[in-house]
C-alpha cells in the first residue's frame, strides 16, 4: 500500500492538538472522512476539535460523532487538518481563524491547489480512502462508527462503488471494513436512497426539465428557483438529481443547473464512463473544482453562454479524436 506522506503522519505522532475542517455544503465523503479520521485520533490520545457549521443532510446525521462537532474548546492548535476539500476558499471555516503552526491537506481532487504546509494530494477515488491508509500506517485499529464512517465515504464517491474510480485498493480496504458485518446495507440505503417525497418529487421535475444538446451528447437540467420552492427549497444538488443526464443512453455529458438565486447557478458537471473529457476543466475556469468525471461551480450570467462554452469545449476534444 502506497504511503501516505510521512510528514504528516510524523507531525501527528509528534503533536497534540487539532482542529478538523473539510469542505462547505459536506457530503458523505466529507462527513466520512473527519469523523474516521478524528476518533482515530482521539484513540491515540490527541485532542480533537471539529469544525462544521453548515448543515448535514439528514441522511448523513446517524453518526455519534457528530455530538462534538462545533464544540471548538482551543485558542490554538498544532495544526488544522482539511481533508477533502480542494481549495482553501472552499473549506468550511471559522469566519477568524484560531492561531494554528500548521496546515495540513489530505485530499482526492485532482484540482486540489496544495494549499496546506504539508499536504498529501492522491487521485483515489475517496478522501475516505486515504484517511483508512493514513489510520493503517499509524496502527489505529477501526472502531464501528469509524468503519461506518469509511464505508459511507468511500460509497458516497464512488456512487455505490459503481463510477469509474473504483479500484482493486478501493475493495481491498471494504473486505476489512466488513470484519463489523450487517450494517452497510442499512447505511447504503440511507445515503443513497432515502428521501423526502418532496425530494422525490424534485428528482421527477428534473427528468421534467432535461433537454438533450448538441447531437444528444450533453444532457441539459435546469430547475428554477419556482421549481425548487415547489419542491421544499433543497437548493443542493443531490448526486441522483446530477446524474440523470449521464444515466441516459448516448449522452456524454450531463450539466445540471440550480437556480439559488434570481440569475445565479449552482452548475453540476457528470461525464459519462465512456467519455474522456475532463469536466474539472470548465469548473475550474469558474472558480470551482471537482474531480474529471463530477465537478461544479457557481455561474451568473445568461446560461445560452453556459451552453456554447461547454459545447464547444466538448466538441474540440471529440473532434480532436476523430482526426
Ligand atoms: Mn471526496
Amino acid at each position: 500500500m502506497k504511503l501516505i506522506n510521512e510528514k504528516i503522519t510524523d507531525y501527528i505522532q509528534n503533536n497534540q492538538t487539532f482542529l478538523l475542517m473539510t469542505h462547505q455544503k459536506p457530503d458523505g465523503d466529507a462527513i466520512g472522512s473527519v469523523i474516521a479520521l478524528g476518533r482515530g485520533l482521539k484513540q491515540i490520545g490527541k485532542q480533537i476539535d471539529y469544525f462544521m457549521q453548515d448543515p448535514i443532510e439528514q441522511n448523513l446525521s446517524f453518526f455519534d460523532e457528530i455530538k462534538y462537532f462545533n464544540k471548538t474548546e482551543n485558542q490554538s492548535y498544532d495544526a488544522v487538518i482539511v481533508v477533502d476539500c480542494s481549495t482553501w476558499t472552499h473549506i468550511c471555516k471559522p469566519a477568524k481563524l484560531p492561531e494554528y503552526k500548521a496546515v495540513i491537506n489530505i485530499d482526492h481532487h485532482i484540482t486540489n491547489e496544495g494549499y496546506g504546509d504539508l499536504n498529501h494530494v492522491e487521485n483515489v477515488a475517496a478522501a475516505s480512502e486515504l484517511i483508512y491508509r493514513l489510520l493503517k500506517q499509524m496502527n489505529i485499529p477501526l472502531d464501528e462508527e469509524m468503519a461506518d464512517a469509511l464505508y459511507t465515504g468511500i460509497s458516497t464517491d464512488t456512487g455505490s462503488f459503481q463510477f469509474s474510480n473504483v479500484t482493486s485498493a478501493t475493495h481491498q480496504i471494504l473486505a476489512e471494513l466488513y470484519q463489523y458485518p450487517y450494517r452497510y446495507a442499512d447505511i447504503a440505503r440511507r445515503v443513497h436512497h432515502e428521501k423526502s417525497l418532496m425530494q422525490m418529487k424534485m428528482c421527477g421535475a428534473a427528468i421534467e426539465n432535461t433537454t438533450l444538446i448538441n447531437d444528444a451528447t450533453i444532457a441539459w437540467t435546469v430547475l428554477d428557483y419556482k421549481t425548487i420552492h415547489q419542491y421544499g427549497g433543497d437548493i443542493n444538488i443531490s448526486d441522483d438529481i446530477a446524474n440523470i443526464g449521464i444515466n441516459i443512453k448516448g449522452v456524454s455529458i450531463g450539466v445540471t443547473l440550480k437556480e439559488v438565486e434570481k440569475d445565479i447557478y449552482r452548475v453540476s458537471l457528470r461525464a459519462s464512463s465512456e467519455c474522456d473529457f475532463d469536466v474539472s476543466s470548465i469548473a475550474k475556469c469558474h472558480d470551482g473544482g471537482g474531480h474529471n468525471k463530477a465537478s461544479g461551480f457557481t455561474f451568473q450570467s445568461n446560461l445560452e453562454a453556459l451552453k456554447q462554452e461547454i459545447t464547444s469545449k466538448f466538441n474540440e476534444i471529440k473532434d480532436g479524436r476523430n482526426q
